[in-house]
């Protein structure tokens, strides 16, 4: 988590915070994920009541900052996030660190190379990327980035993380919060992604399973 706020942090991008218990108009109304809709299956959310639950993603922090200043924006959430989820790569409690970046005539090609930028600072030249068209309510168009490591058996490919352009309606939703057109789509255009902080371990450590983090065996985490 240092590693990667130090890279992003030298990007110029400043650090924001956002709760981990979250109403969830901020977890997915204002993402563009009405109640009903089928991306929330996406996923498993521990809820606490009828709108509060455990954020399941650091993109909330994105709606709360937008809601407090005027854009330009370019910041960073690290946090904890929670998902009713576990297998060797999926951890209940886990960390992302969300980006945001709002300005005039930002592009695709400013998301594709801030991230190719980022990877390579993050992980050596010996491991390998590759980008892939993804779906998020969010963000339009969206990708997803797989990394493969030398030190996972066979050169493992592991998904790191999702990101795409901000979706016009996510800004209309922080307008009308808002009271005003302050993030009008026609003038403002951005990209946003979250990264999983365990899978940067486990690439660059060569750790097969993710749950060794959590179980406490001494063993394990003496290595470190
Ligand atoms: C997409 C677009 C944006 O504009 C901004 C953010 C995003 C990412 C989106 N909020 C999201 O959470 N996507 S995700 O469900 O694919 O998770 C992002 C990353 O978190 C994954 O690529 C993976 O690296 C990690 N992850 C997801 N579930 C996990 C997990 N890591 C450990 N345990 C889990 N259960």
């Amino acid at each position: 988590m240092e590693d990667i706020v130090e890279v992003l942090a030298r990007l110029g991008y400043t650090v924001a915070e956002g709760p981990e218990v979250e109403l969830d108009r901020y977890n997915f109304e204002a993402l563009n994920i009405p109640r009903d809709h089928p991306a929330r299956d996406m996923q498993d959310t521990f809820y606490i009541g009828d709108d509060v639950l455990l954020r399941t993603h650091t993109s909330p922090v994105q709606i709360r900052v937008m809601e407090k200043q005027r854009p330009p924006v370019k910041v960073i959430a690290p946090g904890k996030v929670f998902r009713c989820d576990a297998d060797v790569t999926h951890s209940p409690m886990f960390h992302q660190v969300e980006g945001l970046y709002v300005d005039r005539g930002v592009t695709f090609a400013h998301l594709k190379g801030t991230l190719e930028t980022f990877v390579r600072e993050l992980f050596g030249p010996e491991f390998k990327v590759r980008i892939r068209p993804s779906f998020f309510p969010f963000t339009e168009p969206s990708a997803e980035v797989d990394i493969s490591s030398p030190f996972l058996a066979g050169g493992r490919w592991l998904e790191v993380l999702g990101a795409g352009m901000v979706d016009p309606a996510v800004f209309e939703a922080v307008n009308q919060a808002r009271g005003n057109n302050d993030y009008d789509p026609e003038e403002w255009t951005g990209f946003a992604w979250g990264l999983g902080v365990e899978r940067v371990a486990m690439l660059r450590c060569g750790i097969g399973d993710i749950r060794l983090f959590y179980e406490n065996d001494l063993r394990f985490l003496r290595q470190f």
